[in-house]
Parts: C-alpha cells; sequence; structure tokens
C-alpha cells in the first residue's frame, strides 16, 4: 500500500471509530443526535421542497436509505481527505475532522427540540476521531514525526521503497492498529444498535376492545377481481411518509399526550389513561398530499383511538380563540390541523392501535392522530406528544413554513390496479379494476370506465366500508386486440365530480383522471 492510500485509509478508520462513538453516545442520551443521523436529518428540512418530492417519487420509501446512504459516502470522501492531510501534518488532518464533526453538531443542536445534551455525541465524535487518527498516523511511522519536519519525513519515505524492515514494521503495525480500531468501531456500533432495538416493543402491548366497535368489515372483491388493491391494507404493506431517518424509540413509561394553549386547563394523558377512556374503532383511508395521480401512498386501516374531541373536551375549548391544533411530535416536528374541521363531528383520534395491534413504531407507536378526509400532513401526527390549541397567525407547522397549504381536505380520487399500466394482456373477456376514495364527502357512489373515446360506463362497487373508506370497484370489458386507453373517474356521495384538471401535489394535492395505456394481442 503506498502511503497516501495507507493515510486515506487511517482517515476513514478514525472517521468511522468518531462516527461509531458518537453513535454509541447518542444511543444512551439522544438517539437523532448521533452525527450521520443529524447531518442527515438537517439535510431533509433544508431540502427545498421540489427536490423533495423528486426523491420521493423517485426513490420511494428508499428515500431515507439514500440519503443516509450519500451523507456517509459524502463523510467517508471528506475523512479520506483528512487522512492525506494527516500525512503532511497530522494538526492539518485532526483540523479537517474537526470541522466535520461541527457540522453535525451544528445539525444535532439545529433540530426544534435540542438542548444542550445533543452535542455530547460530537464531542466524543471529535476526540475519538482525531485520538483515533493521531494514534494511527504515529504508531505506524517509523519515528515519531516531528512537527515541522513532515514534509522531509514524507520525501524520506516516499524513496525508502527498498527498506524491507522499515516496511515490516509498519505494515504490522498498520494491521494491529487497523484490527484494533475496526473491532472498537464495529462493538461502539453494536452497542448501540442494541441499546435502540432493545428499548421499544409495540408487539408487547394488548389493547382493550373497543367500546363503540366498526361494523363487521365486509368481504372486499379481494378474491373475485385478481390484481386488485385489497380492501384492507396489511399493516406491513401500509405506505409510510415521514420526514424520520430513525424510528423514534419511544417507551410507554416516560411517554404523555398534553393539551395546552388557548385551554381552559392543561391537561396530560398517559398511555394507560388512553387505554382507560371510550375508544372508538373506524375504518378510515390514509391519502398522503404527496400522491400522484394513480399513486400508491394510501391506504386503509382500522383504527382504534379515542375521540379527538373527548380529548379536547377535558381540556375545555368553549372559549377559545385558536383555529388550529398545533401537534408536535416527540422529535418536535410540528403538524397543523385545522380545528374546526377536526371538530365537526367526524371520527377524528388519536388512534392507538391499528388493524387490531397496537401501532408500529413505523406507524406512530405510541399514539397518532387519524382524521378521516383530511390529507396526512395536516392530520395524521405520528409519535404525537402534545396538542397545542394557537392559530396560524402565531404558529406555522413544519410544512407550512414550507409553503404547503393548511387547509387541505382529500380530492376525489381513483385509481386503476388492473391491468397494469402498459401491460400486455390477452384478447377476450377481462375485469379492470381499481380503487377509489372520497373520504368524508359520502364516500364513493360512482365510479365511470372510458376506453379509448367511448361513453364512461359506470363500474360495478365492491361493498362499503363506510363514507370514510376508499371502495374498490370493477368493469368487467371485452378486450379487443391493439392498444387501449383506459380513463377512470370517481363521484362522491354527495355528487361531485373527480376533476380532470390537472394539479401537482404541491400545495394541495393532486388532481386529474388516471390514465392507463394496454396492448391486447
Ligand atoms: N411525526 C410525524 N407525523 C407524520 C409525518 C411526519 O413526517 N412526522 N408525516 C405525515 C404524513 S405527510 C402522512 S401522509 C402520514 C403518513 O402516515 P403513515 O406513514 O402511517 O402512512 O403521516 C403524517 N404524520
Ligand atoms: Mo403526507
Amino acid at each position: 500500500m503506498t502511503s497516501r492510500l495507507l493515510h486515506a485509509w487511517f482517515g476513514v478508520l478514525a472517521t468511522l471509530v468518531g462516527v461509531a462513538a458518537g453513535h454509541l453516545v447518542a444511543a444512551l442520551t439522544e438517539p437523532s443526535a448521533s452525527p450521520v443521523l443529524a447531518v442527515g436529518s438537517a439535510v431533509i428540512d433544508l431540502t427545498p421542497t421540489p427536490l423533495k418530492e423528486w426523491a420521493i417519487a423517485h426513490f420511494g420509501s428508499n428515500d431515507k436509505t439514500v440519503l443516509v446512504g450519500s451523507v456517509l459516502v459524502g463523510v467517508l470522501l471528506l475523512a479520506a481527505v483528512a487522512g492525506l492531510l494527516a500525512r503532511r501534518r497530522l494538526a492539518y488532518g485532526a483540523a479537517l475532522l474537526v470541522v466535520l464533526v461541527a457540522i453535525a453538531a451544528a445539525a444535532a443542536l439545529s433540530r426544534p427540540t435540542a438542548g444542550p445534551i445533543e452535542v455530547l455525541p460530537s464531542v466524543v465524535a471529535a476526540i475519538a476521531g482525531v485520538g483515533a487518527l493521531a494514534w494511527l498516523v504515529t504508531r505506524t511511522t517509523s519515528g515519531a514525526v516531528p512537527a515541522g519536519s513532515a514534509a522531509a519525513d514524507d520525501r524520506h519515505r516516499d524513496t525508502s521503497h527498498g527498506d524491507t524492515s522499515h516496511r515490516g514494521t509498519s505494515r504490522r503495525a498498520v494491521l494491529v492498529a487497523s484490527g484494533t480500531l475496526t473491532v472498537a468501531a464495529a462493538a461502539m456500533g453494536g452497542i448501540g444498535r442494541w441499546i435502540g432495538s432493545y428499548l421499544t416493543r409495540p408487539e408487547d402491548v394488548a389493547l382493550p376492545a373497543p367500546d363503540d366497535p366498526a361494523p363487521a368489515f365486509p368481504a372486499g372483491l379481494d378474491d373475485r377481481v385478481p390484481g386488485i388493491t385489497p380492501f384492507r391494507t396489511a399493516t406491513s404493506d401500509f405506505y409510510r411518509v415521514d420526514t424520520r431517518l430513525t424510528l423514534p424509540a419511544v417507551g410507554l413509561d416516560g411517554w404523555r399526550l398534553t393539551i395546552d394553549g388557548d385551554v381552559d386547563r392543561e391537561v396530560g394523558f398517559s398511555f394507560d389513561d388512553l387505554t382507560q377512556m371510550d375508544l372508538i374503532e373506524r375504518d378510515i383511508t390514509l391519502t398522503c398530499v404527496s400522491n400522484e395521480v394513480g399513486g400508491h401512498y394510501v391506504g386503509g386501516a382500522r383504527w382504534l383511538g379515542v375521540s379527538l374531541t373527548d380529548l379536547l373536551d377535558r381540556a375545555g375549548i368553549g372559549h377559545t380563540g385558536a383555529d388550529q391544533i398545533l401537534s408536535t411530535d416527540v422529535d418536535g416536528m410540528t403538524i397543523s390541523t385545522p380545528l374546526e374541521l377536526a371538530t365537526d363531528g367526524r371520527d377524528a383520534m388519536i388512534a392507538i392501535g391499528m388493524n387490531g395491534a397496537a401501532l408500529p413504531r413505523e406507524h406512530g407507536f405510541p399514539a397518532r392522530m387519524v382524521v378521516p378526509g383530511l390529507y396526512g400532513f395536516i392530520s395524521a401526527t405520528k409519535w404525537i406528544t402534545r396538542m397545542t390549541l394557537t392559530t396560524y397567525a402565531e404558529h406555522d407547522a413544519y410544512w407550512t413554513q414550507r409553503g404547503w397549504a393548511t387547509d387541505a381536505p382529500i380530492k376525489i380520487a381513483s385509481r386503476i390496479d388492473t391491468p397494469r399500466p402498459l401491460a400486455t394482456i390477452d384478447a377476450g373477456r377481462t375485469l379492470i379494476g381499481g380503487v377509489a376514495w372520497a373520504q368524508h364527502r359520502g364516500g364513493v357512489a360512482k365510479v365511470e370506465v372510458r376506453i379509448d373515446g367511448g361513453p364512461w360506463q359506470e363500474a360495478r362497487l365492491g361493498p362499503s366500508a363506510g363514507n370514510d373508506y376508499w371502495r374498490q370497484w370493477y368493469l368487467p370489458w371485452s378486450a379487443g386486440s391493439g392498444r387501449h386507453t383506459l380513463t377512470v373517474r370517481a363521484t362522491d356521495g354527495r355528487g361531485e365530480q373527480q376533476t380532470a384538471v390537472r394539479a401537482t401535489p404541491f400545495p394541495d394535492g393532486s388532481s386529474g383522471l388516471q390514465q392507463v395505456v394496454v396492448t391486447v394481442t
């Protein structure tokens, strides 16, 4: 290995040691303050909305992996540079490492809930990283490099390839030092992971039966229409959209839901308090505002929770001047919900259960808000800890600051699941099928399909699980050979038809009709 490569490797290894040490300290104090995650989260928050939309569209649920990966690659490249600098002079390399860590510390401190403790992982990362670099450089260089003579020493080493005894000592020292530090980094990383995974076990939480159960769930068209979206989305298949890089490790012991702001009295609830209140159970279809026409950021589940108005009544909002509920999650992220819509009699709730089990961590354990008819970004706060009654004039929530709408009812939408876009199918009798949703606007009353330029044909609807839930539909079709364009549209229970006017998700949800082109042979 050349001296340059070797020093680049020293930089990388020293940085890995620092990152692992920082990660371990973060796991013991504040997991999201881990250097790489802090930088990643800051990148998410600083990313302009269009780029974020693009990433969600292209990487889907892998967007976070791609982001963390990019941050890591960037950091390791700089780490290699730090190693090369340390070859000139240790202080130069150490300085670059300190700059890197300072960026991570600044990122950690920029988190909404940041306290002084958030710098601790970065400080430890800096000490461990610089220490490891110094150790590697001095231990594996024949004779300590006196400050100021680095360049001369360099020239000497670059011409010393014939000096086998020198190379031999170095190589053994390098192997031992590298091995020791690699094991140390892996051990610290492993312990950090173990601490994180051991904290929370939603699957051990038993939930009481609902006081106000949902009606029996009807069998959908799942078996009758091959390729159609299941009537109820399995929890493991439920879409996930949030700004988090790691799932918050919330234990039930310390968790509380507080209601404050412009209320008669501030109140707080433990998880047990919630389970002892009247529990309602409802079938509700959640939708993300980032869902494109024909997209899959939508899912139907059975939710169990405490009615939002029951909770707000405990705090007393009879005299409130508030127009929004500003909810805060365990990490300080905020979501605003229009107070009037959330309390207009719809089945808004603080949910603690999903499809018959406690919420999984991905979907908000231990509790989240669910408000039928409003896009998730203004209603579905996961890992919720606080609801503050306030005004839009006084407080901007996370997405409000980024230009998204504050008032965003879910638009009427319909999707073709089968045949798939650009599919080639056999001529003859087949079924066109899919789902449509029109939550809290009377549900889906009608779905129509148009084949090429033909007339709109009324599809058959699957059973209803209530007006806040999506509906499956299908249309038998005698497919003749050739290329065909299928278009779908829905009408809600109030007689309003899905608009054909195209709109992007930003700022209040996409619209337009989905068209699917298929080839029949
Ligand atoms: N704490 C928190 N809650 C959140 C979000 C988030 O980023 N953080 N994303 C919201 C958005 S945009 C949507 S669409 C829904 C998605 O809920 P799901 O991931 O359970 O499907 O959660 C909402 N709740
Ligand atoms: Mo969303």
